[in-house]
């Protein structure tokens, strides 16, 4: 820790972990260098310049980045990036915001990660040890950076959501309890393969207490921690019949009754187990964990009733950003809906294979709306589909067809920013159009 005001420090990127890390710098004394690939980062209007030691904007320099001593990269940047590459193998160190929370945290640490399902059990954790009357804090890929939340003195708990950009930077993460929820194909734009994904996710396990792992994704195994896995069939961790009803339940004890939580579907059930779990690792007491469950509110974009008109129930599903979520989200809908699933996909896939989609549109999907860039890929596995060229047209073009008993589903399978600023514009451009449209 002393030893870093000495060194010559570069933060690059300069969103929002950047801006936090260069914060956490300057509180330390430490005067960064600062670069952004880009040449005109959002960011940088909040950054005073005569307190860093020079911004670089545009092509990042390889051969300025070769005289630190360190680099804290920002996730969005690659580690493969040839400049980064250059300055690592001249002897830089290279680490990411989480390693530099990791080195100066002294709290209790959960520590979440998976395809999907991060930001439902990192809020469920948040929620349950809250509601245990422990001051819990949900950070990181969720939105707030880390080395933001490390500031929050108060603080007993942080639970982290990480995502696979933030493990390759981490090293030193010490938690009392980790998971890796699901493993399924994401990111394979910067990963080469899915085996190089899944070792991303394995590196949550580093140093944990306790892994709690998938016992149905052969991925989410851990190797050597103490470890506790999950499903929903299991007796002691799962979910069982009492008093003719289905109970979650923890520890081979009842928690209670699936019916009484305010979210649903298998893979919420799922997130759910886990969430308990991590939560009573943490500190969590079974009473705040029923607490939390019949208290808690889905987050938005995730499988939302956005509308329900003349029998036509219309939900934003803009969160699933990869073909895992779509799937769930399909699996978990499409038994409550009398009539036809219409479902809007596309956007950008990231280089996943699309055809993984293709026995769930065959099966469950009876109408098929594409957009984005990816969109003809995935209209093109289904016969009848429609392609437009903008999420107002594909609303335009359910609502034609809609009758009484039908589900229209905006669940893309696909990032946003081909056509969006995020999955959350996405899901309000929907919603605004869906009600422009229908009500
Ligand atoms: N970028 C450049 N050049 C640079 C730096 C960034 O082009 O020099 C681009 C990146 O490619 C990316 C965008 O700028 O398209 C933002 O990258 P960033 O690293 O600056 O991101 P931050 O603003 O710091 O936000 C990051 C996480 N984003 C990413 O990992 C891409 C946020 O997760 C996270 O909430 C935030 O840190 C706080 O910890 C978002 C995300 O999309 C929700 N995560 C991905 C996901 O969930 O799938 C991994
Ligand atoms: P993440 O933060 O990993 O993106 P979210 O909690 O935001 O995860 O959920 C994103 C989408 O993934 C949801 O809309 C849902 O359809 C799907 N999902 C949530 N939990 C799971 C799970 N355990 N397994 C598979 N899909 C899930």
């Amino acid at each position: 820790t002393q030893s870093l005001a000495k060194k010559r420090v570069a933060v690059v990127g300069l969103g929002l972990s950047g801006l936090a890390t260069v914060r956490f710098l300057l509180s330390l004394g430490i005067k960064p260098v600062l670069m952004d690939s880009r040449s005109k980062p959002a960011g940088i209007e909040h950054i005073a310049a005569d307190k860093v030691d020079g911004i670089y904007l545009g092509e990042l320099d390889a051969n300025r980045l070769a005289k630190m001593d360190m680099i804290i990269l920002s996730p969005g940047l690659s580690p493969t990036h040839p400049a980064i590459r250059f300055a690592v193998a001249q002897g830089v160190e290279l680490l990411g915001d989480v390693e530099l929370f990791a080195r100066y945290n002294t709290k209790p640490v959960v520590a979440i990660t998976g395809s999907n399902g991060k930001s439902t059990v990192t809020k469920l954790v948040e929620a349950m040890l809250q509601c245990s009357g422990v001051k819990a804090l949900a950070a990181g890929n969720i939105g707030l950076p880390v080395l933001d939340a490390i500031s929050q003195q108060d603080t007993e708990v942080f639970v982290l959501e990480l995502s696979s950009f933030q493990l390759d930077t981490t090293s030193s993460l010490h938690s009392v309890a980790s998971t890796i929820l699901n493993v399924s194909a994401d990111h394979l734009d910067r990963y080469q393969t899915m085996a190089a994904y899944a070792a991303s996710k394995q590196r949550v396990y580093q140093h944990t207490r306790l892994a709690v792992f998938n016992l149905e994704d052969a991925a989410t195994t851990p190797e050597g921690s103490a470890s506790l896995g999950i499903k929903l069939a299991d007796p002691t961790y799962g979910i069982a019949e009492y008093q003719g009803k289905r109970w979650l339940v923890l520890d081979a004890k009842p928690l209670l009754p699936v019916s009484d939580m305010t979210i649903f579907g298998a893979h919420n059930e799922f997130n759910a187990l886990v969430a308990g779990t991590l939560a009573l690792a943490a500190g969590a007491s079974r009473e705040g964990l029923i607490k939390a469950l019949t208290t808690f509110e889905a987050l938005p974009h995730r499988c939302t009733l956005v509308a329900e008109k003349q029998g036509v129930r219309w939900v934003n599903d803009s969160k699933a950003t990869n073909i895992g979520a779509t799937l769930a989200a399909i699996a978990g809908l499409r038994p409550g809906v009398s009539g036809r699933l219409i479902l809007i996909a596309g956007g950008d896939a990231k280089g996943a294979d699309v055809t993984e989609l293709k026995p769930v549109l065959d099966s469950e999907v009876q109408q098929l709306i594409t957009l984005g860039q990816d969109g003809p890929a995935i209209a093109a596995l289904k016969a009848d589909s429609v392609q437009v060229k903008t999420l107002q047209d594909a609303v335009k073009a359910a609502a034609k067809i809609v009758k009484p008993g039908d589900m229209v589903l905006l669940s893309p399978a696909c990032a946003s920013l081909d056509m969006f600023k995020s999955y959350s514009d996405r899901g309000e451009q929907f919603a605004a159009a869906v009600k422009a449209e229908v009500l």
